[in-house]
């Protein structure tokens, strides 16, 4: 039974030597130590020996059988480490490797004309502030001196928000897709301390018939300087600056009287068409973007209204401010050389992709 007991063992190791997987070493294990396995036939034979013999041939079964569990445990521990380190191996990631280049996207003849201007009006001290997109009547009208009824109101053709909302609304609270990015002048006085050299860059909309120079949605910029003694000499000093830096510098600015409730005196500016070059036409034809005037109304400006300025708690024997709002889809139209404003919303991909 000795002799069994060994050329059972030496049969174990062979076969554990080929086993490849720790699956295959647990089947090899219930095939020798299982309740029907080799060991347990050899052991039957048990009962015949005498006790002797039995003394002997028990502890080296018991031994055989620990010595079988602890090889089996030791080529499994072995077989998993080797999985580990194939896995590992094939899992590799190369963080260098190169991909070959998409096409990437870019942006939008807009946005490119907003940041270089935000980063003009930066580089001049300026911050830039945000505002939201829903506003409520006081703040789009009545605080910038333009209450109910006042016939200013229809120059800012309004999307109000759905009546059903708004009838629950009290006069001045009622809401609306902003027309202008002005009510934030309001906000920011209102907010912060003085003084104050703010532009607002942000999407605005009107209800308006579309052409070269018109859309119902379109992107403003507006700037607020609340300063001691500012002058209209200093408004004019900075559009100035900033539209030839922006559109080069033999463009002319021109400056006409107008009338808007929050600023006192108003003016309207345009610059001289990029498009025709001031001549008023292209090619032989009336030039569209600036109708053959060879002029662009770009903004709107003037100094901000005593009225708006008390109302945002401002101290009218120490300061004074001036504001403007250009329109972004003109300028950026201008820099670009593109006729029409409104291509811009068309998703033609043949023009955005030039800029
Ligand atoms: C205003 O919106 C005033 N809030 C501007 C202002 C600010 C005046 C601060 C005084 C002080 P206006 O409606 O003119 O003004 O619009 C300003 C500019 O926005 C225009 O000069 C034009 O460049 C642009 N703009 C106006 N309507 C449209 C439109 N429908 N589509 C594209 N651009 C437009």
């Amino acid at each position: 039974m000795q002799q069994k007991l060994l050329d059972l063992k030496n049969d174990f190791l062979n076969k554990l030597e080929n086993t490849t997987s720790p699956e295959q070493v647990e089947v090899l294990k219930k095939e020798f130590l299982g309740k029907w396995g080799k060991l347990q036939d050899i052991l039957k034979g048990i009962k015949d020996l005498s006790v002797e013999e039995k003394k002997v041939v028990g502890p080296l079964a018991n031994e055989l059988k620990n010595e079988i569990e602890q090889k089996a445990e030791e080529k499994t521990l072995l077989l998993e480490e080797a999985k580990f380190e194939q896995q590992v191996e094939d899992e590799q990631i190369d963080v260098t490797l190169q991909f070959p280049s998409k096409k990437k996207g870019h942006k939008h003849p807009i946005s490119i004309t907003s940041e270089l201007l935000e980063d003009i009006f930066i580089s001049l001290g300026f911050k830039v502030e945000d505002g939201p997109q829903i506003e409520d009547e006081q703040h789009n009208f009545d605080k910038l001196n333009i209450p109910d009824n006042h016939p200013a109101r229809d120059v800012w053709d309004t999307f109000w928000i759905t009546d059903k909302i708004n009838d629950t609304k009290a006069s001045g609270k009622k809401q609306l897709l902003r027309t202008h990015t002005s009510p934030i002048q309001v906000r920011t006085m209102l907010k912060w301390d003085l003084p104050i050299k703010i532009i607002v860059p942000g999407r605005v909309f009107r209800y308006e018939q579309e052409d070269a120079r018109h859309t119902c949605n379109f992107y403003q910029l507006e700037g607020l300087v609340v300063w001691e003694w500012v002058t209209f000499g200093d408004l004019k000093w900075t559009l100035d600056t900033v539209m030839k830096r922006l559109l080069g510098e033999k463009t002319e600015l021109r400056f006409r009287p107008s009338i808007f409730p929050f600023t006192e005196p108003s003016a309207e500016v345009d610059v001289s068409c990029q498009i025709c070059n001031g001549t008023g036409k292209v090619k032989g034809k009336k030039c569209s973007m600036c109708s053959g005037t060879g002029w662009v109304e770009l903004l709107g400006a003037g100094m901000v209204h005593p009225k708006v300025l008390k109302e945002s708690g401002v101290d009218l024997e120490k300061y004074s401010g001036f504001a403007f709002g250009m329109g972004i889809d003109r300028i950026a139209a201008q820099r670009f050389n593109v006729s029409s404003s409104r291509m811009f919303y068309q998703s033609r991909l043949k023009l955005n992709e030039q800029f």
